[in-house]
């Protein structure tokens, strides 16, 4: 079978029409292809582009290995067999933003790389809000939402992209002004051998920046060789480091602002704002627009969000914590709260080792587990709670807590094996906490 198709799109997701959208606009007819029957934005892609061809239910290999470029989405593994014999092949295998990366490569630098296994959207978040409190012309997408290629209908000063591993995997020439990795602790572990693997990836951004910004108090960030880099912590800083000393940031010896006048709270949210000014700084922007921002960014929705006090009782929403590493960083978070907090966790593990979790387990006075693998959380801690829904759950946590304690739900898991998303299952339950209010 002789094919005509030079390009070849894997996954019809947001980033596959984005992909598809990128490469009609420059004149290219691509194929794209789903390994599911009816994938996701296949009305899209008919209504918008009636003539691309769509072939769903697999990877059809005589295609791939005629081709010059596939472009593969984050979900799809590169290691997938059809598409590791059509590279074997030498057939180029790249992701959505390897294609952004190649389309700005003779402009000056002017993206904002963020990775790391937590905090990246909190941090992408502030980088954005603290550029455009500058004035500048800006835009914020990657992993975040919106794909990257999309984020070039605007001509902006600063492209600011959350990037996960799976894309870092296909991306080689992202020529970034400044990017961080800000932690690394074990996630996705259904898509990578061992940590490392995974470490490697994330890491795989730093020799695309012009500037490395690494996280000292973790050693997994460190940079792999010399580059041209610095620091950001929790402790005191040394030479031109950012770090906090007597309840204040500083950058080096320069005192920038007083904890007590930021709003966001937990350390790990400080360690999130250190990145976050230090990544702006490194542009070149006014340290007061970093201020300005710092004291007024509340923390974006699911995350260690506040829901409710019903009858003296907390009850945060912290939905967003899909590995275990957030929820260990939420219950370290609330740890100087006298009362006791009951812990809602469970999901789909995505092949997690959930071991690290029971230090964090310790002060905490009841788990209540449900999802897929809510039971491998339950083993962790004696007298552990076991559910079917989310309304059984803040039920049972609701009888339980006295006024002063805390209702947490962060998971430690993935939303999948019950809901569309984490967003859906953090809305349970804000709804099931109001529902409460209302008896
Ligand atoms: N697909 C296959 N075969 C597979 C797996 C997927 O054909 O084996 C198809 C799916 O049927 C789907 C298509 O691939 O039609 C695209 O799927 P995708 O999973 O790559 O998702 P997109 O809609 O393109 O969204 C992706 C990111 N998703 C993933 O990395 C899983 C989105 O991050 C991101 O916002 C979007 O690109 C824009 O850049 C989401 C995410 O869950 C939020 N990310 C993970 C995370 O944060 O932990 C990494
Ligand atoms: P990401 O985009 O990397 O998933 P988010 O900012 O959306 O990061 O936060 C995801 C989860 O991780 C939330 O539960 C949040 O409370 C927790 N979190 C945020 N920042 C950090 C951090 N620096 N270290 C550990 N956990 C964090």
């Amino acid at each position: 079978m002789q094919s005509n198709y030079t390009h070849i799109v894997l996954g019809l997701g947001a980033t596959g029409l984005s992909v598809v959208r990128y490469l009609v606009a420059q004149g290219i007819k691509p194929l794209v292809m789903d390994s599911r029957r009816n994938p996701p934005g296949e009305d899209v892609l008919a209504k918008e582009f009636s003539d691309i061809e769509l072939i769903t239910g697999g990877f059809d290999c005589r295609y791939l290995v005629q081709a010059k470029q596939i472009i593969i989405s984050p979900g799809i593994a590169v290691d997938t067999p059809e598409v590791k014999a059509a590279s074997d092949m030498g057939i180029e295998v790249i992701g959505d933003v390897e294609l952004f990366a190649r389309e700005i490569a003779d402009r000056k630098p002017c993206v904002i790389g963020i990775t790391g296994s937590n905090g990246k959207s909190t941090v992408t978040t502030l980088v954005y809000d603290m550029l455009k409190a500058a004035d500048l012309k800006v835009v914020m997408g990657g992993n975040i939402g919106i794909p990257a290629l999309d984020l070039l209908a605007v001509d902006a000063d600063y492209y600011v992209l959350e990037l996960s591993s799976f894309q870092l995997e296909t991306t080689f020439s992202l020529n970034c002004i400044a990017a961080t990795c800000l932690n690394i602790s074990e996630d996705h572990m259904d898509r990578y051998c061992s940590i490392n693997t995974y470490r490697e990836a994330k890491l795989n951004l730093y020799p695309q920046s012009k500037f490395v910004m690494y996280n000292r108090d973790d050693e997994l960030t460190f940079p792999l060789e010399p580059l041209n880099q610095n620091t950001f912590g929790l402790g005191v800083p040394e030479g031109d480091e950012w770090g906090l000393s007597d309840g204040k940031i500083f950058h080096g010896d320069s005192e920038i602002m007083n904890l007590n006048d930021v709003t966001l709270i937990g350390s790990h949210n400080h360690a999130n704002l250190l990145a976050a000014m230090a990544l702006v700084d490194a542009c070149g922007v006014d340290k007061a627009f970093a201020i300005e921002v710092a004291s007024s960014f509340k923390g974006l929705s699911h995350r260690c969000e506040l829901v409710a006090i019903v009858d003296g009782v907390t009850y945060i929403n912290d939905s967003k914590a899909t590995n275990v590493g957030a929820t260990v960083a939420a219950l370290q978070g609330l740890n100087t709260h006298l009362g006791e907090v009951f812990l809602i966790a469970g999901g789909d593990g995505k092949g997690a080792d959930f071991a690290p979790l029971t230090p964090a387990l310790e002060h905490v006075a009841k788990v209540i587990t449900l999802g897929k693998d809510g039971h491998k959380i339950a083993k962790l801690k004696a007298d552990s709670i076991s559910v079917s829904s989310m309304k059984e759950a803040v039920d049972q946590a609701a009888q339980l807590a006295f006024s002063g304690d805390i209702v947490l739900l962060s998971p430690a898991c993935a939303s999948l094996d019950m809901y569309k998303n984490f967003m859906a299952r953090g809305d349970d339950f804000k709804l099931c906490v109001e529902q409460l209010d209302g008896q």
